[in-house]
């Protein structure tokens, strides 16, 4: 039986719903249900403040409707005037924050409903937009950021782009709606990739190049490793069947590492792109929507039928994978070089929360630098293309807002969280700083102080900050309380294992505690602490 989704999916007219009328009904501040569900593909969520909710439930008042608008970065690549656009609509229809994703994307909390048209002008104004940011379609494509650093990135970022254009929806209900655009009369236009119902679920793209793998590329419905050989792009291998969404306490949904497939030219990946897409469309389930992501097309079917039906879409079979090596899923925070010889300063940007004097300063640069800003898969930033004699200054704008970073803290991330997210079962992005500068010191007990251990925490099992590729990942289970994953690989390769359940900060950093005591005294040489609990924790034991 295909779900309420897949109805009004069917019934939105090129996701048309009624929007436009429920953006004018003026007796409230949210919109009418079904297009509660449309607007995702709009990249628009209805959410309302959930530290409000009590007082206005006891006021008797409805709830504090408010929406976040994604706005899509294909491989995070952002220019001055777009930063500057965006962090204006920040001050003047948000809540005065920028807030960089886990995927590249920029969102924008607690915009009203009376200002969601105007906002949504202004994005696609700055030649940015929020069509397909959300949605049961494919999402903001990542790719290793930076065209600037190498040849081998601009190709790839390139490919990234191509990839993003080519599945875009076709519908042009988003330019009617937003953009005034004319309005359609008779039937919806047609969706030659997606159809009339889209894909079952959300889709995901990365493209990554080794040897790092910031964008998790084993996180994502369909990956694309570049092989870069003397310099060269020689192409791409391919991934498949990667997602972390899992619901508490239903071993049928799970966190999986995508597949390597095979290996396919640069001129292939938009072709493969359309292919695995369409597969996902005709066989995804649409009866059940958390069994509908690609990894369960693919465990349910099994990967040699998968390999059968790309083959067959594509008229070939992919030519067999090529050697790669990743070294970490982090970004490294401070100055590089690129090829050109220009420089790129990566900026820290504690879970991509940007408000106050690090919004101010980054407007600055953004004012006088002119260069492009990337947003990267680990939620920072990158200040790219700067001439040497630039460098001061940037330097000097910086120390204005930066905040204070060890390496513990840039390898953490934690997702949105309270209070916007209707999901959130505890607290991330508010919380984990705090948590850090305690699990800090459990390191610095141990001498460890440097110690770039990679920490990631989500308020809910969905996997937003991709918790369960880290060496420590922390998954939201109620109020105060996390399960404690361990083991990660510290690269992104490896998904970690369920410690202990149900813990309050106490239990954590006991737990914790007594790890890190062991793996400084038992470690080899330079193990990371994820290698350490992979090998020595007995996962079995309560
Ligand atoms: Fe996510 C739902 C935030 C990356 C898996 N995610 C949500 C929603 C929209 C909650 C909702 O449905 O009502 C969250 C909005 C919170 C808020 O107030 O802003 C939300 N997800 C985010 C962001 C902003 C987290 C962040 O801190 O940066 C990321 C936005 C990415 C973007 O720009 O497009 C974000 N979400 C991810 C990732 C990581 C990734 O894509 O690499 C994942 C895990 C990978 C995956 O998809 O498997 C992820 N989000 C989910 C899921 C679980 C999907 C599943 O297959 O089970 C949900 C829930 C759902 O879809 O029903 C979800
Ligand atoms: Fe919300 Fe859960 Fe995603 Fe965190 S992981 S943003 S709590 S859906």
């Amino acid at each position: 039986m295909s779900t309420d989704v897949e109805r009004i999916k069917a019934a939105s007219r090129g996701l048309r719903g009624t929007l436009s009328e429920s953006l004018a009904a003026p007796l409230t501040g949210a919109i009418a249900p079904d297009d509660t569900q449309l607007s995702k593909f709009h990249g628009i969520y209805q959410q309302d403040d959930r530290d409000l909710r009590l007082e206005r439930q006891h006021q008797k008042l409805e709830p504090a409707w408010q929406f976040m608008i994604r706005a899509r970065v294909p491989a995070g690549v952002c220019t001055a005037d777009q930063w500057l656009a965006l962090s204006q609509l920040a001050r003047e229809h948000a809540d005065g924050s920028l807030r960089l994703t886990t995927r590249q994307a920029f969102q924008l909390h607690g915009v009203l409903k009376r200002d969601l048209k105007p906002t949504i002008q202004a994005i696609n104004k700055s030649l940015l937009d929020t069509i397909a940011a959300c949605g049961d379609v494919n999402r903001n494509v990542m790719a290793s950021p930076n065209p600037w650093r190498s040849d081998v990135h601009a190709q790839v970022t390139e490919a990234a782009r191509a990839i993003s254009d080519h599945l875009t929806p076709a519908t042009r209900a988003y330019h009617e709606i937003w953009l005034d655009g004319d309005k359609l009369v008779g039937e919806a236009e047609a969706e030659p990739i997606y159809g009339a119902t889209y894909l079952p679920r959300k889709f995901k793209i990365a493209l990554a190049v080794p040897p790092e793998n910031d964008v998790d590329v084993f996180a994502q419905d369909l990956g694309f490793i570049a092989i870069v050989r003397d310099g060269a792009l020689l192409g791409y291998n391919v991934t498949a069947g990667g997602g972390m969404g899992a619901t508490h306490g239903d071993p049928t949904t799970y966190p999986r590492l995508a597949d390597v497939l095979g290996f396919c030219a640069p001129d292939e990946v938009v072709g493969i792109a359309e292919a695995v897409v369409t597969i996902q469309r005709d066989h995804g389930n649409r009866d059940e929507r958390k069994r509908a992501r690609l990894k369960y097309t693919i465990d349910d079917r099994g990967l040699d039928w998968f390999l059968g039906e790309l083959a067959e879409r594509r008229g070939r079979p992919l030519k067999p994978a090529a050697e790669f090596v990743f070294q970490r899923h982090t970004d490294r925070i401070g100055w590089t070089r690129g090829e050109d010889g220009r420089w790129h300063r990566s900026v820290f940007v504690q879970n991509g929360r940007i408000a106050g004097k690090q919004l101010a300063a980054l407007d600055r640069i953004a004012e006088s630098h002119r260069g492009p800003l990337l947003l990267t898969p680990n939620q920072n930033l990158i200040i790219a293309s700067v001439a040497e004699k630039d460098r001061t200054g940037i330097n000097r704008l910086l120390e204005q807002g930066e905040p204070d970073g060890s390496p513990l803290r840039q390898a953490a991330m934690a997702c949105v969280a309270m209070p916007t997210c209707g999901l959130a079962m505890a607290e991330a992005e508010r919380y984990l700083p705090d948590l850090i500068g305690k699990v800090s010191e459990l390191f610095a007990e141990v001498g460890q102080a440097d110690t770039d251990t990679v920490i990631r925490m989500t308020g809910c099992p969905n996997g937003c900050a991709r918790p369960y590729l880290a060496e420590i990942g922390l998954v939201g289970k109620a109020p105060g309380k996390y399960n404690l994953r361990l083991g990660g690989d510290g690269k992104g390769q490896r998904l970690n294992r369920a410690w202990r359940d149900n813990l309050d900060e106490g239990q954590i950093l006991e737990a914790l505690g007594g790890l890190i005591r062991r793996w400084a005294a038992e470690r080899d040489d330079d193990e990371r602490f994820g290698d350490w609990t992979h090998r020595h924790v007995d996962f079995a034991a309560p």
